[in-house]
């Protein structure tokens, strides 16, 4: 059996059938640097399945085919043999690298092979160790005094499942703790009409980004491609800061960028009230990532914490791409110094499993109201479980610092060297990014640095994002920072 080929395999494995099983994966070396092959990325062997795949559905986003049989550690590997060095992860998606040892080895144990194949409908049917696997998240990684879970599949059911709470806590402030619901909410409900389904609003920001289903979506406003055609909710939409760099030189612009937003997020919340359309809850990103990779404030987060606890809103943090360590610390907010944590914290991606931390008054009082058959995954938490095991033994927080300083202080000295190209280098941890001039000139950098081997990608109008896995080391920075330097003495 064929599976990695790069991967070895220890020789006190049982033998069964004539297959190795179990085996041990051990740690494999990554190639010394990135390999390109190809005159284009997709090349040819990537272009011919992606007119395969066109035959079956859209693929026009498809950028490369991928071998993930041969990609290992930082290294992205494609059909055509080109060795990309990955600072994309799969949209911020990867924790470990490809194919770590730690996560393989998960599924060589039965009882975790027996828990990923029987995937159970766990509102109902949850295996005898559920309640013990998500203790032993919340004693991990949960958000101080965030004591309660749901698990979910992906961050946009996430979204859509959490504001769902939300409505369910707002209604239960409005009508009383042990109040029954009435024939007329009862009713009016199944036509979705108040009182049952009742006027309610969530505040999000321009510049957004928190999914695609139809509720997540409507608090979504980075890209019209992602919302035309799609009937959505009139709900009140703030404007996020739009700071100046460097920050040290913009001090009194940025404040009143915080100012004028914090300002306007009072507005609208005044407003929707007014108009009958309370608004239950304020949505935001730590760092508006698909829009730009636009970040505010701690004191525009304590600022917004204050509005919602004044006016009886929820405080939503969509922790999706920012959360699992990527700026340093587990959860981006930890950043943030709020007083307490916020009502809930969204997350997926590097988790690996999708869900949300929220506290106990969030909870529904009645089952049912917030369900459906999988609620999440157990074999995705088992590798959550492993992934977090792996960041506290290889002390990979201190590592994500460490490497994201390098990549960030190489990245300002690219900038002030090619001013007229490249500004506003910003981010937390290794979740960086910088400008271009122009989407243009955004897009032709992207594509050109993936032919000097580096995968990075793109966010906002202008922006270049860095996103790689918490593995990524100084060498690879470097590695990074090498090949940006001679493109840009190329342009
Ligand atoms: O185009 C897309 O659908 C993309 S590109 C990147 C994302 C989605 N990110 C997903 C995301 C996110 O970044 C934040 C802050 N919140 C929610 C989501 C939605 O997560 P998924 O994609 O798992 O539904």
């Amino acid at each position: 059996m064929r599976f990695l080929q790069a991967t070895v395999v220890s020789r006190h494995c049982a033998i069964l059938k004539g297959l190795a099983y179990p085996r041990n994966y051990a740690t494999v070396a990554e190639p010394a640097a990135p390999a390109v092959k190809t005159k284009t990325i997709p090349g040819p062997k990537s272009l011919e399945l992606k007119e395969k795949l066109s035959a079956i559905q859209n693929s026009e986003p498809v950028q490369l085919f991928a071998d993930y049989e041969k990609s290992i550690g930082n290294y992205l590997v494609d059909v055509d043999g080109n060795v990309l060095l990955d600072v994309y992860t799969q949209i911020s998606s990867i924790p470990l690298g490809y194919n770590h040892p730690r996560l393989l080895n998960v599924f060589q144990n039965e009882k975790n092979l027996k828990t990923l194949i029987n995937r159970p409908a766990l509102g109902v049917f949850p295996a005898k160790e559920w309640p013990d696997y998500l203790n032993s998240i919340l004693s991990k990684i949960a958000p101080k005094g965030l004591n309660n879970l749901t698990t979910m599949m992906c961050g946009s059911c996430s979204n859509e499942n959490a504001y769902k709470n939300i409505f369910l806590w707002y209604r239960r402030n409005q009508r009383g703790e042990n109040v029954d619901f009435t024939d007329a909410e009862m009713q009016s409900c199944m036509i979705n009409q108040p009182p049952g389904a009742p006027q309610l609003s969530l505040l999000s920001f321009k510049g957004a980004f928190h999914g695609r289903t139809l509720g997540a979506l409507a608090t979504t406003h980075s890209k019209y491609i992602h919302k035309i055609d799609v009937p959505s909710f009139d709900w009140p939409i703030a404007t996020f800061p739009q700071y100046q760099y460097p920050l040290a030189e913009n001090e009194r612009y940025n404040k009143e960028q915080d100012q004028r937003c914090l300002a306007e997020v009072e507005d609208l919340i005044e407003k929707y009230n007014k108009r009958g359309i309370p608004v239950a809850g304020i949505i935001v990103e730590p760092i508006q990532s698909e829009g730009g990779d636009n970040e505010a404030s701690p004191e525009f987060f304590q600022g917004l914490q204050k509005i919602g606890k004044r006016r009886g809103v929820a405080l939503l943090i969509d922790e999706v791409q920012t959360g699992g360590g990527c700026t340093g610390k587990i959860w981006c907010h930890e950043h943030f110094d709020l007083d307490g944590p916020p009502d809930v914290v969204t997350f997926s991606k590097k988790m690996q499993l999708g869900g949300y931390f929220h506290k106990e008054e969030f909870k529904p009082r009645q089952g049912y109201r917030v369900f459906n058959t999988w609620m999440g995954d157990p074999g995705k938490l088992l590798l959550l479980q492993e992934v977090i095991n792996v960041i506290q033994e290889d002390n990979l927080l201190k590592n994500v610092n460490t490497a994201g300083k390098v990549l960030k202080d190489g990245l300002l000295a690219l900038e002030k060297e090619y001013s007229h190209i490249l500004n506003s280098t910003r981010g937390r941890g290794t979740f960086l990014a910088v400008n271009c001039q122009n989407s243009k000139a955004r897009d032709d950098i992207v594509t050109r640095l993936k032919l000097k081997g580096i995968q990075t990608g793109g966010c906002g109008e202008l922006s270049i994002r860095f996103r790689p896995a918490l593995t990524f080391q100084e060498k690879h920075a470097h590695i990074v920072l090498d090949g940006f330097r001679s493109l840009l003495k190329e342009l």
